[in-house]
């Protein structure tokens, strides 16, 4: 399997993450790709290659135009307007106020963000356009007709929506991936997003249409973040209806459990008969992340990359979260081996 990657990604090295009410480095760092790097060359995965450049469009296809202004300009804004440290949301348009993006950035940050974790730094707006990217070279490769490709992504995207950010993503990649396909002749998309976390940006998204199928196993949203998404009588509205299904699991969710559910999403996958498989790749779930509830365990994740592999589709992978650093290589790979049938 061919990984798509650019060291464009360690652009991004913020040093705060708002933790347990300390500022702490944050969990989504570089070396989280440095561990991944090095399995896939030392398991001998496949070629790993630059990313091709598409421009804004397939950008924004996605975002709002204001939006990608305000994330290309946020972080010189923050400069400018005297402030020391790096980008933080503090103040939000909470219930019964009034929704409009004020003028200063300080303000701008909250209008645009759905926490307050993740800091925008300096190189932040080019990683995650570069991230973009690989997603979308990953995209041309299926569509080229390549049975599968890893888009090694950072910073992650699935919490991204159209007009914010946060929970570690600026721009969704999957989603960018998608919308892809879509404008370049496919009919039908499936995202299955295996995450730990609900990919609340994904869902809300493509909440409203048929066109591309949506399928989520995650923390449950009363006991995980992103808190306000991801249960289970979330299906999707209007032409929408039936488009997004949700399986949110309890804390402590071991892998039989797991499975069972993956096997409800890939039926309903199959059910869905699309052009391609979008997988959006979180290894998060795992026993010791440590910011996580799940228990897989490493072989875990090799039988996830074959019983993805046996719904028999072109299958774009798309890194997002995991952060028990010192096995994200082996879990990752796992996934991408057992796919591959080792
Ligand atoms: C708040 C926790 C922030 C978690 C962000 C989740 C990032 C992730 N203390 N998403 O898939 O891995
Ligand atoms: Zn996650």
């Amino acid at each position: 399997m061919e990984t798509i990657y650019s060291e464009n990604h360690k652009l991004r090295d913020a040093q705060t993450e708002l933790y347990g009410g300390q500022l702490v480095y944050p969990f989504e760092r570089p070396s989280r790709l440095d561990y991944i790097h090095e399995r896939l060359t030392e398991v001998g995965l496949g070629p790993i290659s630059a990313p091709d450049s598409f421009g804004m469009a397939p950008i924004l296809a996605v975002h709002d135009f204001a939006y990608v202004a305000f994330l290309q300009s946020a972080w010189d804004r923050w400069q400018a307007a005297g402030f020391e440290g790096e980008a933080i949301a503090n103040a939000w348009p909470a219930r019964r106020m009034v929704q409009t993006c004020p003028t200063h950035i300080d303000g701008q940050l909250g209008y645009y963000a759905l926490a307050a974790e993740t800091s925008i730094t300096q190189g932040t707006w080019q990683a995650a356009l570069s991230s973009a990217h690989v997603a979308l070279t990953g995209a041309e490769r299926v569509r080229a007709g390549a049975q599968s490709c890893f888009a090694l992504c950072r910073p992650p995207g699935h919490h991204a929506a159209k007009d914010l950010y946060g929970g570690y993503c600026f721009l969704n990649n999957s989603a960018i991936a998608a919308q892809h396909f879509r404008d370049n002749g496919m009919a039908r998309v499936a995202i299955l997003d295996v995450d730990f976390h609900h990919g609340n940006g994904t869902q809300d998204i493509f909440y409203d249409r048929e066109d591309v199928l949506f399928v989520s196993l995650h923390g449950a949203p009363e006991y995980a973040f992103p808190y306000f998404l991801g249960y289970a009588n979330e299906t999707g509205t209007g032409a929408g209806e039936g488009f997004t299904l949700n399986l949110p699991m309890p804390p402590g969710t071991g892998f039989d459990i797991w499975r069972t559910a993956l096997a409800t999403a890939l039926e309903r996958v199959a059910e869905y008969a699309p052009d391609a498989l979008i997988v959006s790749l979180g290894v998060d779930s795992f026993e010791t992340d440590p910011i996580s509830f799940f228990k897989l365990t490493s072989s875990d994740f090799t039988i996830m990359g074959a019983d993805i592999a046996a719904a028999g589709l072109p299958t774009l992978f798309v890194m997002e979260g995991g952060y028990d650093i010192a096995e994200i290589g082996i879990n990752t790979v796992n996934v991408l081996e057992g796919f591959q049938g080792h």
